[in-house]
């Protein structure tokens, strides 16, 4: 059984509680490795290395420290495939989809921090012969990165990429259900040639770990991506201490099916987006609104094409769908088929548990399903499930479509799938979403702004504005 441990101030070590928490793999549910169970004590350590390693990272200048975060994408990129099989591991996620995403797109994170940094510009504002302004950006500090379990590295580096980048040294918190690649992570990071200090893991418990992190006093910004009842706990405890806060929270988002779409691939992607990562990406598509003119002839392609879908060990090549994170979410999700049911609902494919063979059959699987029957207001159509479940509904018009669209308290991301230009660009604008795809989904430029609306979240991600909620402005006026 593997070890976890934490990363404090260049040296990996136990919790200073010496008790540890089992770590499971889902694919099987036995226990895969242990973690620290850290607490307050250790975030404290965690941030008194992170201070003293201050002064030195952001003596190193951009140039030092993209320099520092380039080695460590190579590291990670020569690695590749142990961080892929491990990712895979922990979180129940195909490897095929551990290989081709997660640990490319958290080189990724790493590479385009590092070169954003050394484009990031300050603006002047000239006051014709009166004065120049300048805004100076300086690093926030030691700042907290909290992250979750469907995209562990991915959604980890997500956020110490722009933090370190932008000269911080961080205290970050991976989720406790998913820990095993911030740990690989953390093994990397001497060789890579960053100073001790300057990125410290500490592992553990939400309430614990991340709480603390939320309240310690030394620590002016949070950027956590997880649940939005967490994210209105980290913000009902930052506020009065006036912290900066990155909140990127739930969705539930729509994909809208116009009757002069693509059918083709509307189809193909719409099972993408609905199913990829067992449904557990806060991008997935799950409230599927369809024209009535092509509703039962886009229903009966979708499930038919659902229906093929393989659910199985997440190392095989065949398997589409692995297993879902833990016991308590597959239970979660069961429990919201069951509730659509009561509520109504039609479920035109799975709808159960999937129980594997022989070493896989203590796992936690769901087969890929499809309701159809419920109208916009039910819980089943609010609520974010956040697993393998997509609900259908019909609309008669472009302002139904997007009344739909905007029903529900989340705003993170929407998909339309017409090949009017016209109405691709009204609906497109009409809808409360912080991300909108036309005929595509996950396609992402790290550039681009991140984040929801409503109670999916407050401030963006990506490029420019990560670097922004990273740094410091102040405005310098010099009179001429
Ligand atoms: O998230 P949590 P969970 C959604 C999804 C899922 C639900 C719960 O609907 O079913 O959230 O998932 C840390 N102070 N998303 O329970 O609890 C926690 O340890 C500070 C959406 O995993 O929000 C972990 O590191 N931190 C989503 C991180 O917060 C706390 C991704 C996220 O955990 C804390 C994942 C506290 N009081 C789940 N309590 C997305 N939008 O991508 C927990 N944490």
């Amino acid at each position: 059984m593997d070890l976890i441990l934490n990363l404090m101030d260049g040296v990996s070590m136990p919790a200073v509680s010496n008790a540890w928490i089992d770590v499971y793999e889902p694919a099987t549910g036995a226990v895969l490795a242990r973690l620290p169970d850290s607490d307050e004590r250790d975030v404290e350590l965690a941030y008194l290395a992170a201070d003293r390693a201050l002064a030195g990272w952001k003596a190193m200048g951009r140039e030092g420290r993209s320099n520092v975060l380039l080695r460590l994408a190579q590291l990670i990129e020569d690695d590749l495939e142990a961080f892929a099989q491990l990712e895979s591991k922990d979180n129940g996620k195909p490897l095929a989809l551990a290989r081709k995403v997660d640990i490319p797109r958290a080189v990724a994170n790493f590479r385009f921090f590092a070169t954003a940094i050394l484009h990031f510009p300050s603006e002047a504002h000239v006051m014709d012969d009166v004065a120049v302004n300048w805004t100076d950006r300086q690093p926030i500090g030691v700042v907290g990165c909290i992250s979750p379990w469907n995209l562990p590295l991915y959604l980890f580096t997500w956020k110490i990429a722009p933090a370190l980048a932008a000269g911080n040294c961080v205290v970050a918190k991976p989720s406790e259900v998913t820990p095993c690649t911030a740990h690989r992570l953390s093994t990397l990071c001497a060789r890579a040639g960053m100073p001790s200090g300057v990125l410290n893991i500490v592992h553990g418990l939400g309430p614990k770990v991340g709480a603390a992190i939320t309240a310690h006093p030394g620590i002016p910004a949070i950027s956590f991506t997880g649940g939005t009842r967490t994210g209105a706990e980290i913000a009902r405890v930052a506020a009065p201490m006036f912290k900066k806060l990155s909140l990127e929270l739930g969705g539930k988002n729509p994909v809208l099916v116009f009757d002069d779409c693509d059918m083709e691939e509307a189809l193909s992607t719409t099972v993408r987006s609905s199913f990829t990562n067992q449904g557990q990406i806060c991008l997935c598509g799950s409230r599927i609104l369809v024209h009535e003119r092509i509703y039962a002839r886009f229903r009966d392609a979708f499930v038919s094409r659902v229906e093929q879908l393989r659910v199985g060990d997440p190392t095989s090549p065949d398997s589409d769908l692995g297993a879902v994170v833990s016991r308590d979410h597959m239970e979660k999700v069961l429990s919201y088929i069951d509730l659509a049911r009561t509520e109504g609902g039609k479920v035109l494919c799975g709808g159960t548990r999937v129980q594997l063979e022989g070493a896989l059959s203590g796992g936690w699987y769901i087969a890929p399903t499809v309701i159809e029957g419920l109208g916009p207001q039910c819980r089943t159509n609010q609520e974010e499930i956040f697993g393998p479940v997509v609900t259908l509904q019909s609309f008669t018009s472009d302002e139904e479509a997007i009344a739909l669209a905007n029903s529900t308290p989340y705003g993170l991301a929407a998909v339309i799938w017409t090949t009017d230009l016209k109405r691709s660009h009204r609906v497109a604008r009409a809808i409360n979403a912080g991300i909108v795809w036309v005929n595509c989904w996950m396609v992402r430029d790290l550039r681009t702004p991140f984040g929801g609306m409503k109670q999916s979240g407050v401030g963006r991600e990506g490029g420019v504005d990560a670097l922004r909620f990273f740094t410091e402005a102040k405005n310098i006026c010099i009179k001429l």
